[in-house]
């Protein structure tokens, strides 16, 4: 199957990429992120400082240095809390679609992501969990696996019967 929803450390996998949830600095930080700097190692830190940031919604590559992964894609989903920003569901979509059409023009193949902003972020699990499948079934036909990582058993229990509803269909 093309999209696959697995419950494992995201560090841990031997892809093409591995997209990062992380932060507009892009200079590391908790969750997902902290995992991808502590393993990657300094020489990532040193990559993305040369990347000036990264705007909410939008995708930078790097390469994925002490992880088996050959690339990271770094983007920035919307903080779910912040009254000032309005569109946060299309922000969220674009995280994907950038992320995919990065990794499109890198010529990669297989790719994992993260529950982008479901985590320090708080975006709710069934509008973070129908937007990273739809796009991952939108982008179905451009790679060889797409990775969809649960890190929590709740998220992959929701994220498992949503694919299985849309593939019924
Ligand atoms: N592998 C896979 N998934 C993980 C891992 C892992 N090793 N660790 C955590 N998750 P979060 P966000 C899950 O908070 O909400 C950082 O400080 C986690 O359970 O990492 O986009 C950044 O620097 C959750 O479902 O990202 C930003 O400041 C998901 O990854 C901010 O957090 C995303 O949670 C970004 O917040």
């Amino acid at each position: 199957m093309k999209i696959e929803v697995i419950k494992c450390d995201i560090t841990e996998l031997d892809v093409d990429a591995i997209v990062n949830a992380a932060n507009i600095s892009l200079l590391g930080g908790g969750g997902v992120d902290g995992a991808i700097h502590r393993k990657a190692g300094k020489e990532l830190l040193e990559e993305c400082k040369k990347l000036n940031g990264c705007k909410i919604g939008e995708a930078k590559i790097t390469s994925g240095y002490n992880l088996k992964t050959r690339y990271i894609i770094h983007t920035v989903a919307p903080k779910w809390y912040d009254f000032r920003i309005n569109n946060k569901e299309q922000l969220l979509k674009s995280c994907y679609i950038n992320s995919y059409e990065l990794a499109k023009e890198n010529k990669i193949k297989t790719i994992a992501f993260p529950c982008l902003g479901m985590g320090v972020y708080q975006v709710p699990l069934p509008i973070g969990a129908k937007i990273s499948i739809d796009t991952a079934i939108q982008y179905a036909n451009d790679f060889e696996e797409i990775y969809l990582v649960c890190f929590k058993e709740e998220k992959y229990k929701y994220y498992c019967e949503y694919l299985n509803e849309k593939q019924r269909k």
